[in-house]
């Protein structure tokens, strides 16, 4: 028989943590009727279950606690720069208790089954206290780190002795004196308790399968400066909104492979004496990015580590190799490696000798059977999905979460689920959740949501559910932006990698929580984009995706907007060449290579610069010659330095970037003109540069692009010299284009319309555009020219007039390509190092170049 709903709420929110508490405050604030139900016996969440010895939050206390009431903030004193959990529970109640929440929560209750009804749009929550409620909305605030994960060791029922779990640790604590222990897991929680275990026990063993990246933690009293941030705290917590982690600090634009190894080893140094770990990522743009960059890193903290322990054989063990640092979660430790200097705690690797089974008596790997008293499991959890999908919650059309969640959470911003109406994750996967302060992230979800439910109501909508469109859309965002980062290299939660048989999915969004938050409140002005809404009045829907560029170029462009530079067309050339080498000068480096040799050429003038790169293999090597982008206006030989050692390393060709007049100083055809004499003279002394004779290509960017096109035309018309390919990079083909990708992005992402106005008024005459020296494009007969590969992104104002190139070259017969990158703009390509997305083009780039030239094909 059914049970008859007994309750009409608002709201249900599963889970008393951080997040149902604030969830509760909110909604009471908002008029609503809330209520929690909660499976602990009190509030807390994480910090009511997770009490082993040593378990401490490893963000702040000072960053890890509510924003949302001033009041709360000031009379709150932590007493340590890391609290424990104790202090962090008495927080948790003390934040209950000052706002009356406890009323609204019914505790030692699981929520075990939410329904939605169609009809009557409301959803009906089930508990395993058989009681049944209904509400409009259903909200899980039930943490990232909650449900445990399985013990997937045979034999656990065997064992005789006591048994604990540090995510459920006895509330009255153990003693382990006197006692033989063994514990299994070398995460956060085997690291922090191991030492206070071992404090304790008569013996202890550890027994690891993965060394793990962990640094001191410095705890003690808050710093002074650090306490002295509760004077402006609202200031201080409008800074952290703005920073990728949630917690303010350095978020360096620069790069490890750049500054000198002295540098990178003093900010590693201050790294390591602040004992924090939320900047330790970011303290170089390229750590999470480029695996050389990321071993710089690394290796500091294994030296770090080695030094640590006195038994060298020791150290090799617990001296993290497997992954690259920051890509499992780094630890805060107090005395983690030190203890195994002791003589009554050893370490099994587990690796080398693996557990086969637990016994009645202890636990037997490979070669060695040990007896234990008692046997800790620090083993960690079914990350990020295990809570919600523990929950049996059924949709529309009783669609299963778990069913849907088969391969992977689907979701839009980690927020809500198609098929799921009004439905709310609190730090849901897709959202930056555990790569950022909690309770920032926590504390924006609820008030986005709180919003959301402001909105529904003063347009009487009763019914939210984001559409698949936006759904599919932000779970390729928040792949692709795992994608482009090293994190898919460990076997991490983050990846659900550490639980058998769990989907391998990028479970948090990792482009930061300030970009989050911009993602999420751009939906909202939007009128609420991607999400569908049912009321007394109808429906509405503004589907659409909210982040459609790759996610490296939306970074890229969000940090030029804050940079708030002068647009180049509101300055002089000269000004504007300024700007450009100082950007320059901050772009990452490109790989190295076998030699860079800077020279002259006759050009048509006068002698110009050229910078030959040699791949560092055994020649000779076929000949590209480059042309830098810059309309005609900007750059020179040298400043598209990274992208040509790239594509020399790539395609193992030697790259001459020559470099050409520009205007306005020396206007239309100068550079057209240059460009044919660089190619002259590099077909003429092909041999002497170390090159094969008549393995000739040309290669540009955007105004060079253009050069190259044109060096074609005019090789062909004069007979020579021979080129084998032509390589055209979001080329400037036509001075007359007006097509839609001229209009759709005259503005915002980087080339502009307005800009490129600027250019062809620096370089040629109206009069003179259409010249096919200025627009290749328009050329009389585009037949007979050597094979063109053109790219050009999706968001490029060149990329219609690129893709027209590539058609009216195949009409006329020659052969031609044209791609168009997905997400991409006209600067993409070339920001090696800098737009990691752009990795895949680039090297079909080289590939093209590579396939240009005969010699090669044999080889
Ligand atoms: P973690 O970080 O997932 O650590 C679990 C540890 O247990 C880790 O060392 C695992 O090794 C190890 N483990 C898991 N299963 C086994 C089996 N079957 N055999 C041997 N060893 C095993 O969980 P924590 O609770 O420490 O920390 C969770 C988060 O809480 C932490 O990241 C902080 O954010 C706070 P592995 O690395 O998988 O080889």
């Amino acid at each position: 028989m059914t049970e008859m709903p007994k309750k009409n709420l608002d709201v249900v929110v599963a889970g008393a943590g951080f997040a149902g508490l604030y969830l509760l405050h909110k909604f009471r604030e908002m008029g609503l009727t809330p209520r929690a139900f909660e499976a602990g016996d009190d509030v807390g969440g994480t910090w009511y279950w997770n009490r082993y010895p040593g378990a401490r939050c490893d963000i702040e206390s000072i960053d890890y606690s509510f924003s949302f009431d001033p009041e709360l903030e000031q009379e709150w004193q932590w007493t340590e720069k890391y609290a424990t959990q104790p202090e962090i529970l008495s927080y948790a109640q003390h934040v209950a208790d000052r706002f009356d929440l406890r009323k609204d929560i019914t505790f030692a209750t699981r929520v075990e089954k939410a329904v939605w009804d169609e009809d009557d749009a409301l959803w009906t929550v089930t508990t395993d206290q058989g009681e049944t409620v209904t509400a409009r909305f259903f909200i899980m605030a039930t943490g990232c780190l909650s449900e445990p994960k399985d013990i997937d060791i045979d034999g656990v029922e065997n064992f005789s002795g006591e048994i604990y779990r540090t995510h459920s640790w006895p509330h009255e604590g153990v003693n382990f004196t006197g006692k033989t222990v063994g514990v299994i897991g070398t995460g956060s929680s085997g690291i922090q308790s191991i030492p206070l275990i071992a404090e304790q026990a008569e013996n202890t063993t550890v027994f690891q399968r993965t060394a793990n990246y962990s640094i001191p933690a410095g705890n003690g009293p808050i710093a002074p400066e650090k306490l002295a941030v509760t004077e402006h705290y609202q200031d201080y917590r409008a800074e952290a909104r703005k920073t990728r982690v949630g917690v303010p600090g350095k978020e360096a634009m620069d790069f490890a492979l750049t500054v000198s190894e002295e540098e990178r080893q003093e900010r590693y140094e201050e790294l390591w004496a602040k004992g924090a770990i939320p900047h330790l990522g970011s303290e170089f743009a390229d750590i999470l990015l480029n695996e050389e960059a990321n071993e710089t890193l690394a290796e500091f903290v294994r030296s770090k580590v080695r030094s640590k322990i006195e038994d060298p054989e020791l150290a090799e063990i617990l001296t993290p190799t497997e992954f690259p640092i920051c890509t499992k979660r780094a630890c805060l430790d107090t005395n983690y490696y030190e203890t195994f200097n002791k003589s009554n705690v050893d370490l099994v690797d587990i690796r080398k000798n693996p557990i086969r089974t637990i016994t009645e008596s202890g636990i037997a790997t490979q070669d060695k059977e040990f007896d234990f008293d008692a046997i800790v499991f620090a083993t960690g959890f079914d990350a990020m999905t295990g809570a919600l999908m523990a929950v049996d919650i059924r949709g529309r059309d009783g669609q299963s979460l778990r069913k849907k969640w088969e391969h992977g959470p689907l979701n839009y911003l980690g927020l809500t689920v198609e098929g799921f109406p009004n439905f709310f994750m609190i730090t849901g996967p897709g959202s930056p959740s555990v790569m950022t302060n909690m309770v920032l992230s926590i504390e924006q979800h609820v008030e986005w949501i709180a919003d959301c439910l402001g909105y529904m109501a003063d347009n009487n909508l009763s019914v939210i559910e984001p559409t698949a469109t936006a759904e599919n859309g932000w779970v390729d965002y928040v792949t692709a932006t795992a994608d482009m980062t090293l994190f898919p290299k460990a076997k991490s939660w983050y990846m659900g990698a550490n639980v058998p048989g769990k989907p391998r999915v990028c479970l948090p969004y990792l482009g930061g929580a300030a970009a989050y938050r911009r993602a999420c409140d751009d939906v909202a002005a939007d009128d609420y984009l991607g999400f569908r809404f049912d009321g007394s009045e109808g429906s509405q829907c503004n589907d659409g995706l909210v982040r459609r560029q790759q996610p490296d170029v939306v970074a890229l462009l969000e940090a030029l907007a804050e940079m708030e530079l002068p647009p180049f067309e509101t300055l002089s050339a000269q000004d504007a060449r300024e700007v450009s080498v100082a950007m320059n000068a901050a772009n990452p480096p490109g790989p190295a290579v076998g030699e860079v040799a800077d020279g002259k050429f006759p050009g048509a003038a006068s002698e110009l610069d050229y910078r030959l790169y040699r791949p560092d293999t055994a020649g000779p090597h076929p000949v590209a010659v480059y042309f830098h982008g810059g309309g005609w206006v900007l750059g020179d030989h040298a400043s598209d330095d990274a992208f040509c050692r790239d594509l020399c390393v790539n395609s193992d060709s030697i790259i001459i970037s020559a470099n050409y007049r520009h205007g306005p100083e020396d206007r239309f055809p100068a550079a057209a003109d240059d460009g044919f004499a660089a190619l002259q003279w590099v077909a003429d002394n092909a041999e002497s540069l170390g090159g094969i004779p008549g393995e000739l290509a040309v290669c540009g960017w955007s105004a060079g692009g253009n050069i190259a096109a044109v060096v074609s035309q005019l090789a062909r018309d004069a007979g020579g010299p021979a080129i084998r390919g032509q390589i055209l990079i979001t080329p400037v083909v036509d001075g007359t284009d007006d097509s839609p990708s001229m209009t759709e992005n005259a503005e915002g992402f980087v080339l502009t319309k307005a800009l490129m106005d600027w250019f062809w008024d620096h370089y040629a005459d109206p009069s003179e555009r259409s010249d096919p020296r200025a627009s290749p494009l328009l050329a009389d007969s585009l037949a007979g020219l050597p094979p063109a590969f053109i790219v050009t992104g999706e968001f490029d104002p060149l990329r219609d007039q690129g893709m027209a190139y590539a058609e009216a070259l195949a009409a006329a017969g020659t052969p031609a390509r044209g791609i168009v990158a997905p997400g991409q703009i006209h600067t993409s390509f070339t920001a090696v190092g800098a737009i990691p997305t752009a990795n895949g083009i680039r090297a079909e780039i080289a590939n093209e170049l590579k396939s240009c030239f005969r010699a090669l094909e044999t080889v």
